[in-house]
């Protein structure tokens, strides 16, 4: 089938990559003419591993091409982002899908699938059904017209870890959400064209949630992990030793307390949950709250360190947002380094190996990007942000006589 694909982001344009490789023709849709113009020239906008060359072939061989309109297909695929709303509520803001929906209306044709990827509140679906539906009267909708309908929807989210999107896009096991049982049959023989996994048929609302479900469940699980280091640190108790105990238990496995949650899935993903179960989502708004906090409890402690020793420089080591990736999109990592190089300026230098420059929060703050050597030789406080293994192998020797906070655990023998 011809397959066109809205949005070329971290999502859309992994995969529309992966579509065109397994042979069919994909035109890619974005609203930025600057990223239409890189892709069409077969390079690329974002970082991944392998994406580049994996572009460079499909655009090659004539098998990828994007422009910033929507064109006919025989599948489309939507990939936009579902911000939040600006109402500082974090109301999820679907207006892009809805936008993107429309675009697909005004070039559809019986027999045409539409499939949603982004992240959605549940019923957003059934929503761009219906404003498929009001651009094309002439079309019969799945679960509102008898008989067999002229098009087929479904929702079918990504589960992509980012740094592994092309491998995992190729070897998760997908949930194929349906409008109808007949939509979500269409949906997986697309699928099966170029998903090694499992791929599993369900209802639309069932795979909505369940994309929501599984980001909630790691940032409650993260979320205790945090807590833990709250409270051992008020007790005086190190974290990582009584983890390492407790994990020993057969059915215990606490996961790794950190400087807080980054990224734009794990963060945002719960609120959607909250906002359309408020007075039943407890816990799952407890631990958006307590992983929040613990950016801030990691701050206070890295503070109290800088106003202890007013003589010595501060290494903040990392700005990504997890290990081993140049991403530093809502970071925690990043917002402490910047609130430190706010309050004691040329005091601090930031490591991230991961970065040319420093973001534009810095600027102003005279806080320095330097090597790693360059750190050890002038910092006397090292503050430990992101697991990188590059951070990882200073041997102890190395960290001796220093005052370190390690808000990762990277180094077994600091407390
Ligand atoms: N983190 C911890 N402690 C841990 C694990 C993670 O502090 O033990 C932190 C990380 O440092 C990072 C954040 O949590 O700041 C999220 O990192 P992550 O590796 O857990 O997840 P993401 O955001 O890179 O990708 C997640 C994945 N979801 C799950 O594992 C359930 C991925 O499979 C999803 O496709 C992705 O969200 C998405 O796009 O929704």
């Amino acid at each position: 089938p011809d397959v066109c694909v809205i949005g070329l982001g971290y999502i859309g344009l992994p995969t529309a990559a992966v579509i065109a490789r397994a042979g069919c023709p994909v035109h890619g849709v974005d609203v930025a003419q600057g990223v239409v113009d890189t892709i069409n020239r077969g390079e690329i906008h974002i970082e991944e591993v392998d994406l580049d060359g994996l572009v460079q072939a499909v655009v090659q061989r004539g098998l990828l091409k994007a422009s910033t309109e929507v064109a006919s297909a025989d599948v489309f695929v939507i990939a936009v982002p579902t911000p939040f709303a600006k109402d500082g509520n974090h109301t999820p803001d679907t207006s892009y899908v809805m936008a993107a929906a429309r675009k697909v209306a005004q070039v559809l044709k019986q027999g045409d699938t539409v499939i949603l990827e982004s992240t959605s509140p549940v019923g957003t679906t059934e929503a761009v059904r219906d404003s498929i539906a009001a651009v094309r009267p002439d079309l019969a909708m799945p679960g509102i017209a008898e008989g067999r309908p002229d098009i087929s929807i479904a929702y079918c989210p990504e589960r992509v870890l980012p740094g592994k999107i092309l491998e995992e896009l190729t070897h998760n096991d997908r949930s194929i959400g349906g409008i109808t049982p007949r939509c979500a049959r269409k949906a997986l023989a697309f699928y099966k064209r170029f998903v090694k996994g499992e791929c599993v048929t369900t209802d639309a609302r069932s795979a909505e949630m369940t994309k929501l479900v599984e980001n909630a469940f790691r940032d409650v699980n993260i979320a205790f992990a945090n807590e833990l280091s709250m409270i051992a640190d008020r007790q005086g108790l190190d974290v990582w030793e009584v983890i390492r105990l407790a994990n020993r238990h057969p059915r215990v496995n606490i996961l790794t307390p950190g400087p807080g949650v980054g990224g734009h899935c794990i963060a945002v993903d719960p609120w959607f949950i909250v906002h359309g179960a408020p007075e039943e989502a407890r816990i799952i708004r407890q631990a958006r709250e307590t992983n929040d906090l613990k950016m801030h409890h990691v701050l206070a402690r890295a503070r109290a360190l800088a106003e202890a020793s007013p003589s010595e420089k501060i290494a903040c080591l990392g700005l990504a947002f997890k290990a081993n990736i140049d991403d530093f999109r809502e970071s925690p990592a990043r917002y402490v380094a910047a609130s430190l190089a706010r309050e004691y300026g040329d005091r601090v230098c930031v490591v991230e190996p991961y970065a040319g420059e420093l973001p534009q929060e810095f600027a102003g703050t005279n806080a320095e990007l330097v090597d790693i050597d360059t750190a050890l030789e002038e910092c006397g406080v090292l503050i430990a942000l992101v697991d990188h293994d590059v951070f990882k192998v200073i041997p102890a020797e190395e960290r001796q006589d220093r005052i370190i906070y390690d808000t990762r655990g990277i180094w077994p023998d600091v407390a």
